[in-house]
C-alpha cells in the first residue's frame, strides 16, 4: 500500500516536471537558445547540464512498473540500449534542432547509415542513392546489403531527370547525401522529395556535412535525416557517434526498433559529450565556414590549384542552389592540383598545422586523400563514377586563425 503511495507520488512529481519542461520549452525560440537549451531536464539536484547516467539497467518500483514500462504505457527507462536519460536528452535537442518527430542516437554515424538501411529496406526492394558519399555508406550498400538481397542503383541526384529514371516499382527509398563527401556536390533536396513522394519512395538525407544550422532537409520535404556526429555537432575529434531525426512517429519507431534490435545505441558519456559539444555548433561553424571562405578564395587563385570546389564560391557549379538550401557554406573544400596525385603527396607530407588526418569538422584544420583513404573501399569504377579522382584532395577547415591556415598551406604548395 505505501509502495504504491510512493509510486503515484512520483509518477505525479514526474507528471509536473514535465509540465514544467512543457512551460519553458525551447520550440519556438531562435535556433542558438534551442541549441543550449533544448533537451535538458532538471534533476533533483538542479543540474545546469544534464548528468552522466552510467547505468546498464534501471530498477522497477514494482512488477506492474515493469510491465508498464516494456507495454509501453510508462515512461520509465528500463536498460541503456533501449534508452538512457543522458542519451535521450541528446535525442530530443536534435529531434528539436532538425524538427522531426523524435531523435534516435547511435554508437557511430556507420550506426545511423545502416540502421537507417535495415529498417527501411527488406529483401528484393531497391535502394536509389547518389553515387558520391561517404565510402562505407555506399560500400555497405554494395558488399553487405547486396547479400540479402537489397537492389541498388547509384546515380547523380544532383540530376533530378536521373532520379525519375532511376526508380522502379520496387524502390523504397531513395538516399541523399548534400554536400556530397568529398565532390561537394548539391542536390535540390526539396525537388528530389517531390519526385520521390510521386512514387511513394521515402527521402533519407545525411545532412553531415551542412549541420542542422546550415540546412534542415526535414523542412525541406525528406521524411529521415541523419548525421555522423563525430563531425560538426560534436566538433571536438573526441567522439565517434551518430543520430536519426525521423518527421513522422512510424518511421522514427522503424528506425528505433531496428537500432535496439541490432545494438547500435550511443553510451551515456558519448552523448554526455556530444551534447556539451552541440551547445557551441554555431560559433563553431561561422567561425570555419567564414574562414574556409579565405581559404577556399586563396586556393583557387593559387596558380598550382587546376580546380577547386566550395559551395560558397560562385565557379561551384551549384552556387546559386546552395545559396537557396543553405543558410551558410559549412567549411569543407575539396580541389586538386596541377600535379594530379603526386602533386597533392607533396603538399600533404608538408604541411604542419594542418593534421594529415581523416574525419572533419571539428575545430582543427584537417586534410586528407580520398581515393587513397576515406573512399579507398570503393571500387575504382566506383570512385570513376562518382568523380572522386586520384588528385583529389579534401580540407576541413577549423577554427584557428585563418592567416595560420592558409600560411601552411602557402608554405607546402611553395614545395610542390
Ligand atoms: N556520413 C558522412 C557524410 C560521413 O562523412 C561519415 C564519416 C559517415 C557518415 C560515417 O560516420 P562515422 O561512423 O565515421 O561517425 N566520414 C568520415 C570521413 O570523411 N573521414 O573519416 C570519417
Amino acid at each position: 500500500m505505501f509502495l504504491n503511495m510512493l509510486c503515484y507520488l512520483e509518477r505525479l512529481l514526474t507528471l509536473l516536471q514535465k509540465l514544467k519542461y512543457i512551460i519553458m520549452n525551447t520550440k519556438n525560440k531562435g535556433f542558438n537558445t534551442k541549441l543550449v537549451h533544448a533537451g535538458s531536464y532538471e534533476d533533483q539536484f538542479g543540474s545546469a547540464v544534464t548528468p552522466i547516467y552510467q547505468t546498464s539497467t534501471f530498477g522497477f518500483k514494482n512488477a506492474q512498473h515493469g510491465a508498464d514500462c516494456f507495454a509501453g504505457k510508462s515512461d520509465g527507462f528500463i536498460y541503456t540500449r533501449i534508452g538512457n536519460p543522458t542519451i535521450k536528452a541528446f535525442e530530443d535537442a536534435m529531434a528539436e534542432l532538425e524538427n522531426g518527430f523524435g531523435g534516435i542516437a547511435t554508437s557511430s554515424g556507420m550506426s545511423a547509415v545502416t540502421s537507417v538501411y535495415m529498417a527501411l529496406l527488406g529483401q528484393n526492394e531497391h535502394i536509389v542513392c547518389s553515387g558520391s558519399i561517404y565510402g562505407p555508406s555506399r560500400g555497405v550498400l554494395e558488399q553487405d546489403f547486396s547479400r540479402f538481397g537489397v537492389q541498388t542503383t547509384f546515380i547523380d541526384t544532383a540530376d533530378l531527370s536521373q532520379i525519375e529514371s532511376a526508380i522502379k516499382e520496387n524502390t523504397k527509398v531513395l538516399y541523399i547525401e548534400t554536400p556530397t563527401n568529398p565532390t561537394m556536390q548539391i542536390t535540390d533536396i526539396a525537388a528530389a522529395s517531390e519526385i520521390a513522394h510521386k512514387h511513394n519512395v521515402l527521402v533519407v538525407v545525411d545532412n553531415t556535412f551542412s549541420s542542422p544550422y546550415l540546412q534542415n532537409p526535414l523542412d525541406l520535404g525528406a521524411d529521415v535525416v541523419l548525421h555522423s556526429i563525430t563531425k560538426y555537432i560534436n566538433g571536438h575529434a573526441d567522439v565517434v557517434g551518430g543520430v536519426i531525426v525521423s518527421k513522422e512517429e512510424a518511421i522514427h519507431n522503424k528506425i528505433r526498433h531496428a537500432m535496439v534490435y541490432m545494438g547500435g545505441n550511443m553510451d551515456p558519456h558519448q552523448a554526455f559529450l556530444t551534447q556539451r559539444g552541440l551547445k557551441t555548433l554555431s560559433i563553431r561553424m561561422d567561425k570555419a565556414q567564414e574562414s574556409a571562405m579565405k581559404v577556399a578564395e586563396y586556393l583557387e587563385a593559387h596558380p598550382k590549384v587546376e580546380w577547386i570546389k566550395y559551395p560558397g564560391l560562385k565557379s561551384h557549379p551549384q552556387h546559386e542552389l546552395a545559396k537557396k538550401q543553405m543558410r551558410g557554406f559549412s567549411s569543407m573544400i575539396s580541389f586538386g592540383l596541377k600535379g594530379g596525385l603526386e602533386a597533392g603527396r607533396t603538399l600533404m607530407d608538408n604541411v604542419h598545422l594542418s593534421m594529415l588526418a581523416v574525419s572533419l569538422g571539428g575545430v582543427e584544420s584537417l586534410i586528407q586523400h580520398p581515393a587513397s583513404m576515406t573512399h579507398a573501399g570503393m571500387t575504382p569504377e566506383g570512385r570513376a563514377e562518382a568523380d572522386i579522382t586520384d588528385g583529389l584532395v579534401r580540407y576541413s577547415v577549423g577554427i584557428e586563425d585563418v592567416e595560420d591556415i592558409i600560411s601552411d598551406l602557402d608554405q607546402a604548395l611553395a614545395k610542390v
